[in-house]
């Protein structure tokens, strides 16, 4: 007799910059949803898909929830990170180890309301970073504060960067999948196609490098993409809000828009294992992030 097969839905929540998709990236063992020092980094429900033996288990990057900003594509992220809340068979809460701050009392709020701790749907609770808690004997306590916010499932101190204690978490995630057949071939590992990916490790190379001089005003959307011969060439358009924003882009002399097309050309060469030739255009379009049409334009479906 074959042992049944398991399959379930893992949802990663937190606010901003806690670190859920480095952590998705590392469960899934490769990288699908991009990362930066700049809070709301990620802005759609990424799924990473990772199959082992009888096991497949589905995880829901969500972008970070927060209460601050008002913008159009604020409140859609916002949104999207909640609709995960209720539905997949596993919550994954993340923190950052010793820092508990407002957003955070926002999502277990949200979580409270729209889940719920009852049968089993209580969540794994991560403190994550807890490479940069010094000295350790912080953390002890700060467990206690968390542990009497609401009754988690499991706290695991993990760092999501260096993969410290994320096998006790996959033990804790696998526990909790449901008996099901697999909804995806053994060999995919996002839902996501080439050209979104593509987009979205352009759009890290630019947050990245533009650091704390722009908000995250920028979009990346792939306007040409020609497979010729031995290599792909790929127009990409960036869109900022304003032309103060283009300048800052595209940096001195070009400079900076050229160092962020050769790391991403870099990073889709090894994506899609041919030669890449990446061009980048910024262009201003006043008001996109706050623009519900424009934002369906953009791809940023609700
Ligand atoms: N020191 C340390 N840094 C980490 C760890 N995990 C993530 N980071 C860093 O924290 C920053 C934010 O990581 P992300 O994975 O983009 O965070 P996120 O929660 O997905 O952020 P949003 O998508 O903006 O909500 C990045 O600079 C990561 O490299 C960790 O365990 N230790
Ligand atoms: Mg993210």
């Amino acid at each position: 007799m074959t042992s049944p097969t398991r399959c379930g839905y893992v949802g990663i929540v937190g606010r901003p910059n806690v670190g859920k998709s480095t952590l998705l990236n590392h469960l899934v063992g490769q990288k699908i949803s991009i990362t930066s020092d700049r809070p709301q980094t990620t802005r759609h429900n990424v799924l990473g898909i990772h199959t082992e033996g009888t096991d497949q288990i589905i995880y829901v990057d969500t972008p970070g929830q927060h209460g601050t900003e008002r913008r159009a594509l604020n409140r859609l992220m916002n949104r999207h990170a909640r609709s995960v809340l209720a539905d997949v068979d596993v919550l994954v809460m993340v923190v950052e180890a010793g820092r508990w701050k407002a957003d955070d009392d926002l999502v277990l709020d949200r979580l409270a309301r729209e889940r719920g701790f009852e049968d089993g749907r209580a969540p794994i609770l991560v403190l994550n970073k807890t490479d940069l808690v010094q000295p350790k004997e912080r953390l002890l306590p700060f467990m206690e504060a968390c542990a009497r916010r609401a009754p988690f499932a499991e706290m695991i101190p993990a760092s999501a960067s260096s993969g410290y204690n994320l096998d006790r978490l996959l033990v804790c995630i696998r526990e909790r999948l449901p008996e099901a057949v697999h909804l995806f071939p053994a060999d995919q590992v996002t839902d996501r196609s080439e050209r979104f990916l593509i987009a979205e490790i352009v759009r890290e190379k630019v947050m990245r490098r533009v650091g704390d001089e722009l908000p995250h005003q920028i979009t990346v959307g792939i306007e040409r993409y020609v497979e010729e011969e031995n290599r792909v060439h790929i127009h990409c358009q960036i869109l900022v809000e304003r032309d103060g924003q283009k300048a800052i882009v595209v940096g001195h002399k070009g400079e900076r828009l050229k160092q962020a097309g050769i790391e991403a050309r870099h990073e889709v060469e090894r994506l899609l294992d041919k030669h890449v030739r990446i061009e980048l255009w910024v262009k201003v379009k006043g008001g996109w992030s706050d623009d519900d049409r424009m934002l369906r334009q953009l791809g940023y479906e609700d």
